[in-house]
């Protein structure tokens, strides 16, 4: 079997915005504590809040692993809990809403939470309108929720390639849901689109992009999440596969180096044995 060592050690891809693909694994060593760019961050997170007390958990860890051996948990027990991941790049050439082109994550709802049964993990895309980074009061969210393209199934992994699914926006300054759930990101670009929303473009930007649950989710509430999938034209597409640990016995390029030297020199001693 050819080993496709390139695609986990060519790992730097989102960082450097050149056109660059691949898997990254992303361990809980990997994880920051602060904003910073190119580098996934637990936020938003909420246990408590008046009247209520949920215990809540968003880590990677290995309860339901996929694709290796983790996965994001991310359970509550109350309608306080709250918790996103998100990992942003700001503003990098190219990487639009009109270049978007792909976009699909994989989720995993736990069955006998008593949280309303059409919730999952959502996905949402951070967008600055007209992709300019000197006016900042025209950002927002696109936000995928399951509920709104079509059942939510649990006790299973599912895989959901998003780009052609309906999103609903959420503007940051002031703060607006605009409160149309069935506008798809083609829609979103062109239209028919609602009149109070801000009125994105092909050229607006996408900053960033985020997954998490709560709040408000009354009752108690287990999902998973792993294998998020983002890409731009001409960029390729990175694939963040969450994992408790590094991939055991995938050389560094020294090492299969050294390793290749090693055998040759294994041959050659046999050889003049023989
Ligand atoms: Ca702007």
């Amino acid at each position: 079997m050819r080993v496709p060592v390139h695609s986990l050690i060519v790992l730097a891809a989102f960082g450097a915005g050149a056109a660059q693909a691949g898997t990254v694994i992303v361990t809980p060593a990997d994880m920051v504590k602060t904003p910073t760019m190119n580098a996934w961050q637990m936020t938003n997170y909420r246990d408590v809040s008046t009247g209520h007390a949920s215990t809540t958990l968003a880590e990677i860890n290995g309860q339901n692993a996929r694709n290796g051996k983790g996965s994001v948990e991310m359970s509550l027990t109350s309608g306080s809990g709250k918790a996103d991941f998100v990992y942003n790049w700001g503003f990098v050439d190219g990487r639009t809403l009109g270049s978007l082109n792909g976009l699909r994550f994989d989720w995993y709802r736990a069955g006998g939470g008593s949280a309303p049964a059409h919730l999952a993990p959502a996905l949402r895309l951070v967008y600055d309108m007209d992709g300019s980074a000197a006016t900042a009061a025209d950002r927002g969210y696109l936000v995928w929720e399951q509920a709104y393209n079509g059942a939510t199934a649990s006790d299973a992994w599912v895989s959901s390639d998003i780009m052609g699914g309906n999103f609903w926006q959420r503007q940051q300054s002031p703060g607006h849901t605009v409160e149309h759930y069935g506008t798809t990101l083609a829609e979103w670009i062109a239209g028919p689109r609602p009149g109070d929303a801000d009125q994105l473009s092909a050229s607006s930007a996408i900053l960033g992009i985020e997954f998490g649950i709560g709040s408000g989710w009354n009752g108690s509430f287990r999902g998973y999440v792993d294998m998020l999938s983002v890409g731009f034209a001409g960029q390729g597409s990175t694939t963040f596969n969450f994992e408790t640990a590094p991939p055991a016995g995938v050389p560094e390029p020294g090492s299969l180096a050294l390793l290749g030297l090693g055998m040759l020199g294994l041959v050659a001693g046999r050889r003049r044995r023989g």
